[in-house]
């Protein structure tokens, strides 16, 4: 078992949950803590026991964003050669599904970071922004484009350009993310989401998350036959076969992940 300094790690039911562990930095992403992260995350897509995860921070910050402190001197070609979009990336080759589980502050790279995984479920207390013009920068990590596509671009122009941050209740309206709970019971919710998500057809889950956000990324008529495609491969599966069975005969279908 790997030993983190930075990030604690656990399994709960089939859920992995990753809990970025900086408190008195607010959880200011460096990059010892991202390289952790992306390493546990890692561990959990190809850990059989592991279904979906769940990121969270703690209940006063998800997340303040970036490390300052630890960028404030930095060279152009620093932040290009430091391998700190190399760390971000790998978010991106996880294919199991990520949930976010925000609580206070998820600002700057925290609020992109939660962006960067598959569902939002916030905490009350969430607030979600990007304050980076206040430091004299823009957002580095999909601030300018995640926030666009989910909220559209009158409220992420407001953002962006303002600073503006959003309530959780805000960001619910705003469609940013998927539910807001009471900061007691927030965090048992993901990983109850995350579980629920886990007993479903695994291949089908790996599909589902990649059809989806390939929607980000192509044409509607280029999405549409990448879906059709994978729609036709999961008839290659066990499961498939189990869960149409399952649903003929009345009973509850029994998962294999093949
Ligand atoms: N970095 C470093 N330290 C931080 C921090 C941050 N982002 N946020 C908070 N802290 C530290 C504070 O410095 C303070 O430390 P000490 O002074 O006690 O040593 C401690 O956490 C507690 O913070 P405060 O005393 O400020 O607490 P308050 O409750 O008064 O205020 C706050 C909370 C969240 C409103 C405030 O801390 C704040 O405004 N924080 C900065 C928020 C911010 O500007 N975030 C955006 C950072 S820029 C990229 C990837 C990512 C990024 C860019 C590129 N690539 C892959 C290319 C991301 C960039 C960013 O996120």
């Amino acid at each position: 078992m790997t030993t983190y300094e930075n990030i604690l790690t656990r399994v709960e039911g089939r859920a992995g949950v990753a809990q970025l562990n900086r408190p008195r930095a607010l959880n200011a992403l460096n990059r010892e803590l991202m390289t952790e992260l992306m390493t546990a995350l890692e561990a959990f897509d190809a850990d059989p026991a592991v279904g979906c995860m769940v990121v969270a921070g703690n209940d006063r910050a998800f997340a303040a964003g970036a490390d300052i402190k630890a960028m404030a001197a930095a060279t152009p070609a620093q932040m290009m050669t430091g391998s700190f979009i190399d760390l971000w990336d790998r978010l991106h080759h996880i294919s199991k599904p990520v949930i976010a589980a925000v609580s206070g502050f998820a600002l700057g790279g925290g609020c992109e970071l939660a962006m960067a995984c598959d569902m939002i479920i916030a905490s009350e207390t969430a607030q979600f922004g990007q304050p980076e013009i206040n430091l004299g920068v823009i957002p580095g990590a999909g601030g300018t484009q995640r926030l666009t596509l989910a909220v559209g671009k009158a409220l992420a122009m407001e953002m962006v350009l303002n600073g503006r941050t959003l309530s959780a209740e805000e960001a619910l309206r705003a469609g940013l993310i998927n539910r807001v709970y009471p900061v007691e019971v927030y965090l048992e919710e993901a990983i109850r989401l995350a579980n629920a998500i886990a007993a479903r057809a695994p291949v089908a889950v790996r599909l589902a998350k990649e059809a989806v956000n390939a929607s980000f990324e192509m044409s509607l008529r280029a999405g549409l036959d990448h879906e059709r495609r994978l729609f036709y491969l999961l008839f290659s599966t066990d499961d498939q076969k189990e869960g149409m069975d399952a649903f003929i005969n009345k009973r509850p279908a029994h998962w294999r992940g093949q």
